[in-house]
Parts: structure tokens; C-alpha cells; sequence
């Protein structure tokens, strides 16, 4: 019997656009999603958007719109990007949704009622940012640790929840169900929290200061706190209390989400169910932050990653492949351009793409594109491990993707489209296909290599599914809907004798990231032709950067990037710096030059060389042009 799965995402603020971060989460819970269809459970992905609260007000005001007007249009980029990134929610929920406003009433009032809502004045430090008060010892510095401001001291009379109350009892739950939040690490860092006693949570807004929320219903002149609200969109979007899909999925909830709101998910939530008498969910499934050049994603730093754009750049099934493969689920990444190409060229390119052309090409070369009969004559003797490596495969990935692992689950299934290459080698077809006395060989062999290639593309349906399907195609499985499914995957010789293969093709075409980049380069020299100049500063704004002479002291090549050259320089202090000017440099060339340094730019790792500063430099047609100096100067003397 089909067994229930529910799962769910964050449910975005709409005070910016979506980004590489909530991409991955979706995708994490699309890739979670589809790989129980693949066990043929019954399922339920769920997303959406959080759309109350100050910070939403103030976002609105600030492009002169009204609440409404501008959560619709924000919600609108979420719930159109998803479809683009082949995300497969089944239904997308809106804080603003009358029904959702509704069921944040009803158990209000039913906690109100049971006296785990009290009335209180409260004077306490709070942050706007955060839309929440601060203890001063969650404080870092005096400093909200999230907006790296003091918080103000603000006094009002407002509702508080007991959280108190429930300590014990959530302490005991974590304890009892060892995976109820997972990583591990995430639930030592809960359990750690709660080792302090749990201050109450104020629940409540007065209407003189925030009018946009759901009003309490025991109290008209308060709207709640935008966590009690947001939270409760998990039940509230499966038509809690009576729906249908409530008493299905309910009790198998599972939640997504990054480190940043552990907190609320793994005391606010669990506690709120408890009081209002609903069964807490099931697994809290935690993961770390996408950095991007080792540091947090941010307009300000203007390194945030759209992901749109990388689709169009790079594929989608290309994309999704690398945030799956490259993230330990748990722990923090770095995400880089050059990191993903790097992947795509390797794994998709050189592994698995090779393999299908290969193959396919051979299958017709030598079969006129049908899938031969494997002959039992020489089926064992021409196995070589294949299979069994085969169910190994798949008896990892089942084990890792079930535990969110998805890199695991991947690693697997790579290791092995490596052995299916090393069988090609080991059995060389093209031998085979020399000698009429091996033919029943060749038939064997390229039937084995089909057949490895058909589980292969149900293994990766759940991250990459256009894939999936394209290949399915060629393999002749055009229209069987179930061909994803574990079941299938775990019988060899599934695949047909006689059935007509398509053509063979490129998968992932190999990515030239030096022609990318000469591209874009050549595209930004040409802009700087006609660039006007930037906007007027301050000379305070300009002595906030440290330009300071450097003597070159040596200079290499960084490994698997042609572009960049790695420098040690002097300028007072020793430095590495990384450069994009192997273009228009030799390492020799530079050595001895004396050049311009960004000295005080945040450090950023660049294929995996940390870099302390920006050497200054013109790009125009011709090249890099490395900015020095008329006369030679003491290193370290700044430029003003
Ligand atoms: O917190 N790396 O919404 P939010 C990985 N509305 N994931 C990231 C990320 C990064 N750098 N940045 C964001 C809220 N995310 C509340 C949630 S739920 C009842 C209410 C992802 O728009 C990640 O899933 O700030 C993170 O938890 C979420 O976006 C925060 O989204």
C-alpha cells in the first residue's frame, strides 16, 4: 500500500526576490519529493509565501505601494519561478489567504482558551529587522546578531505564550526520537538552547504600530506575531482541522529548512502544536547556508545569485545536479561559476554523457539502433560485476536520498557510471565486433551497457527529471510513465530485446568557462567604452578604500583555472593575492613589478586560494592591463 509523505518548505518572506537560497531548499524538497514517487508513495510538497508583518510594510513603502499591491507582485516572482525550475508543489500557500487567516484564528482562540496565552506589560530590547525581542544574552556585541544593530529598548502591553510550560516535555520529545531534528548537530544545538529556561514568547502586536497581520480574536486591537502565523500555514494549507489531506499527511509532516530559522522551527513550532493539541511533525530536516565567495549572500555585497539566470546559462538539470551534489545537506557551501563547471564538464560532460553517446552510438553501429538479446551462454561470463554493482548502487542511494544525503545518494550513483566506463573499456566492443565467433559477446555487452543506462536515468530522475526523460526516450521507454520507479529499477534485464533506440546526442555539452569568460569580458569592455561615469562620492567614501603599492614577489599558475594566476606580494606584509590576468601575464612577466592593491577588500577564496586584496587593472580590447607606477616606491606606501 502507498504510504503518505509530506513535505514542506519555508514559506518565503516576500521582501525579496527569490534567490540561490530559496532555490536550493525548493529543489532540495522537489528532489525529496519525487524520489518517494519513485517507491510509488503517495505525496504532498508544499510551498508558499509569508506575507505579513513590519518588514513587508516597510519594503511596500519603500517602492510606494500599498501591502497588498506589492505581496502580490512579490508572491507572483516566487509562484512563477517554481514551474521554471521544474518544481513540483502541489499547492502554493499565501499567509494572506483567507482560509490560512482563518485557522491562525481558530487556534489562537483554542490556545487562548486552554490559558496558555496571558496578558502582560513588557519593556524589552527589540529588533525591527528581526520583528522580535532580544535577551541580552542572545545578543552579540549589544547587536541583534542577524542585522548587526543595536536593538531599542521598546515598552507595551502585549499576549504572551507559555512556552515555559513546555520545556520539559519538548526536551523529552527531542530525546525519545533521536532523528526528530536532523542533522544531529542541529539537534544538540536545540537541546543545547533549552539547557536555559525558555522565556515566554510574546505573541502579539499593538495595531498602533502594525495594522498588517491577522487580528487576535480575543483581543481587536492586536494583530500576532508573524511566527504564529507563518508556522501554522503547514496544517492551515492541508485544510486543518477536518480536510481530507489534513488526516492523510498530517501525521507523516516532514519540514525543510536552513539553520537561520532552527529556532522557530524546532521550540516556537513544536510547542505551539503541543498547546494547541495537534501531534507534533514528524522530522525537522535542517540545512546550512549557500555562501557565495565564502561569504553570506547580500544585495549590499551584490553577490547574490539569480537563479534564473543560471538556468539560462548553464541548464537547469545542470544546476539542480550541481547544488544537489555539491552541499553536504547540514552543512554550509561555497557556490562558484567556476565550481559548477567544473561539474558539469566532469561528472555530466566526461561521465555521463560520454557513457550515453557512446553507447547509444554502438547500439546502432552495430545493432542498427535496437536493443539486442543478451545471450545466455555467455551472460555470466561477460557480467563482470556489473549487475551486482548495479544493486549496490541503488542500495546506497535508496539509503542516502531517504536521509536527505543527497550528495551520498549522487556519489553512488556516479561510482557507478564510472564502472559502467570502465566496462566499456575492459570489454571493448569494437574488439568484439571484429570477429563473428564474439558476437554473441557484443550482444551481451551492449545489452548490459543499455540496461545499466536505463537504471541510471531513474536513479537521477528525482534531480535531474528533463534529463530522466530525455534519456527514457532514447532508450526506447518513450511513454512508460513508471520507468523512474525503484521497483524497475531494481530488476535487471528490464529493458526489452528488439525495442527501437533513438539517435544518439549530447547530453551536457562541455562548458568552456575561459570562452565564457572571454565573452562576458569582451561584452564588459565593450560596455566600458561607452560607460558613463559612476555616480558622485564623498572624499569620505573614497578614503574608506586602502590602495597600497606592491612589489610582485612571485607569481604561479592556480591549478584548473587558466584565467587566474596566484601572487605573492609585499606591501609592508606578505600577501596572496589571486588574479584574473593570466590572459595577458606570465607569472615571470609580473615578478619584480611594482602594482596597485585593493589592500582592505574583504578576503575571498578563489578556486580554493584564499585572496587578500584586488590588484587594479584595465580590461579593454586588447587584454589586462596591470596598473603600475611612474617611479619605484617603499611597498605598502598608500595611495591617496
Ligand atoms: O525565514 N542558503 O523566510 P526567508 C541556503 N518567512 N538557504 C537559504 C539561504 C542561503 N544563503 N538564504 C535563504 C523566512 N535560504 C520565514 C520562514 S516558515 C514558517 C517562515 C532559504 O525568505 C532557507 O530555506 O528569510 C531559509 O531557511 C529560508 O530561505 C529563509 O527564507
Amino acid at each position: 500500500m502507498a504510504s503518505p509523505f509530506y513535505i514542506t518548505t519555508p514559506i518565503y518572506y516576500v521582501n525579496a526576490r527569490p534567490h540561490l537560497g530559496h532555490a536550493y531548499t525548493t529543489i532540495a524538497a522537489d528532489v525529496i519529493r519525487r524520489f518517494h514517487t519513485m517507491s510509488s508513495d503517495q505525496t504532498y510538497f508544499l510551498t508558499g509565501t509569508d506575507e505579513h508583518g513590519d518588514k513587508i510594510v516597510r519594503a511596500a513603502k519603500k517602492e510606494n505601494r500599498t501591502p497588498r499591491e506589492y505581496v502580490d507582485q512579490v508572491s507572483g516572482l516566487f509562484r512563477k519561478l517554481w514551474p521554471e525550475l521544474n518544481i513540483s508543489n502541489d499547492y502554493f500557500i499565501r499567509t494572506t489567504d483567507p482560509a490560512h487567516m482563518a485557522v491562525v484564528e481558530t487556534i489562537l482562540q483554542r490556545i487562548y482558551d486552554a490559558g496558555d496565552i496571558y496578558f502582560s506589560e513588557y519593556e524589552g530590547l527589540y529588533c525591527f529587522g528581526c520583528e522580535r525581542f532580544y535577551t541580552e544574552r542572545e545578543l552579540v556585541d549589544g547587536c541583534c546578531p542577524d542585522h548587526q544593530s543595536p536593538p531599542e529598548t521598546i515598552k507595551e502591553s502585549n499576549y504572551f505564550f507559555k512556552m515555559s510550560r513546555y520545556q520539559q516535555w519538548l526536551i523529552d520529545h527531542i530525546k525519545q526520537h533521536p532523528d526528530f531534528i536532523r542533522p544531529k548537530r542541529y539537534r544538540n544545538e536545540v537541546l543545547a538552547f533549552l539547557r536555559e529556561p525558555l522565556d515566554d514568547l510574546c505573541i502579539s502586536r499593538p495595531k498602533s504600530r502594525i495594522k498588517w497581520g491577522i487580528t487576535l480574536p480575543f483581543a481587536p486591537e492586536y494583530v500576532t506575531y508573524v511566527w504564529f502565523d507563518a508556522l501554522l500555514n503547514y496544517v492551515s494549507a492541508l485544510g486543518y482541522p477536518d480536510g481530507e489531506l489534513y488526516k492523510t499527511y498530517w501525521p507523516v509532516a516532514q519540514h525543510i529548512v536552513a539553520k537561520d530559522i532552527l529556532k522557530p522551527h524546532g521550540i516556537y513550532w513544536p510547542i505551539m502544536l503541543k498547546a494547541a493539541g495537534i501531534p507534533v511533525y514528524q522530522h525537522l530536516n535542517v540545512h546550512g547556508y549557500w555562501n557565495v565567495d565564502q561569504s553570506k549572500m547580500s544585495k549590499s555585497i551584490g553577490n547574490v545569485v539569480e537563479p534564473l539566470e543560471m538556468k539560462n546559462v548553464y541548464g537547469l538539470d545542470a544546476f539542480r545536479f550541481f547544488l544537489m551534489r555539491d552541499m553536504v545537506f547540514g552543512l554550509d557551501s561555497n557556490f562558484s561559476e567556476e565550481a559548477l563547471v567544473q561539474r558539469i564538464n566532469a561528472d555530466l560532460a566526461n561521465d555521463l554523457g560520454n557513457l550515453f553517446s557512446r553507447v547509444l552510438t554502438m547500439a546502432h553501429k552495430y545493432f542498427d539502433g535496437v536493443v539486442p538479446e543478451p545471450n545466455p551462454d555467455v551472460e555470466k561470463e561477460m557480467d563482470l560485476g556489473l549487475e551486482s554493482n548495479a544493486r549496490a548502487a541503488i542500495d546506497t542511494y535508496t539509503a542516502s536520498m531517504g536521509e536527505f544525503a543527497f550528495h551520498k545518494g549522487l556519489a553512488a550513483v556516479w561510482e557507478f557510471i564510472t564502472h559502467m566506463n570502465k566496462y566499456v573499456d575492459v570489454t571493448a566492443p569494437w574488439v568484439l565486433a571484429k570477429n563473428k565467433a564474439t558476437r554473441k559477446q557484443l550482444e551481451t555487452v551492449i545489452y548490459n551497457l543499455l540496461e545499466g543506462l536505463r537504471i541510471i536515468s531513474g536513479l537521477i530522475y528525482p534531480v535531474m527529471p528533463d534529463t530522466a526523460a530525455n534519456m527514457q526516450k532514447h532508450l526506447g521507454l518513450a511513454g512508460d510513465d513508471d520507468f523512474y520507479k525503484l521497483a524497475r529499477l531494481t530488476s535487471w534485464r528490464g529493458l526489452k530485446p528488439g525495442v527501437k533506440l533513438r539517435k544518439s546526442i549530447s547530453l551536457f555539452p562541455r562548458i568552456d568557462l575561459d570562452k565564457k569568460q572571454r565573452q562576458s569580458m569582451e561584452k564588459a569592455g565593450s560596455q566600458k567604452m561607452d560607460k558613463p561615469i559612476k555616480s558622485e562620492i564623498t572624499i569620505d567614501d573614497f578614503s574608506k578604500i586602502d590602495l597600497r603599492v606592491a612589489t610582485v614577489v612571485s607569481a604561479q599558475a592556480v591549478p584548473r583555472a587558466k584565467k587566474l594566476l596566484q601572487l605573492e606580494v609585499d606591501l609592508g606584509e606578505k600577501r596572496t593575492i589571486v588574479s584574473g590576468i593570466a590572459g595577458s601575464y606570465t607569472p615571470e612577466e609580473l615578478v619584480g613589478k611594482q602594482v596597485i592593491v585593493v589592500a582592505n577588500l574583504k578576503p575571498a577564496k578563489l578556486m580554493g586560494v584564499l585572496s587578500k586584496g584586488m590588484l587594479i587593472a584595465a580590461t579593454d580590447d586588447a587584454g589586462v592591463t596591470v596598473a603600475t607606477l611612474d617611479k619605484s616606491v617603499t611597498p605598502g606606501t598608500p595611495l591617496s
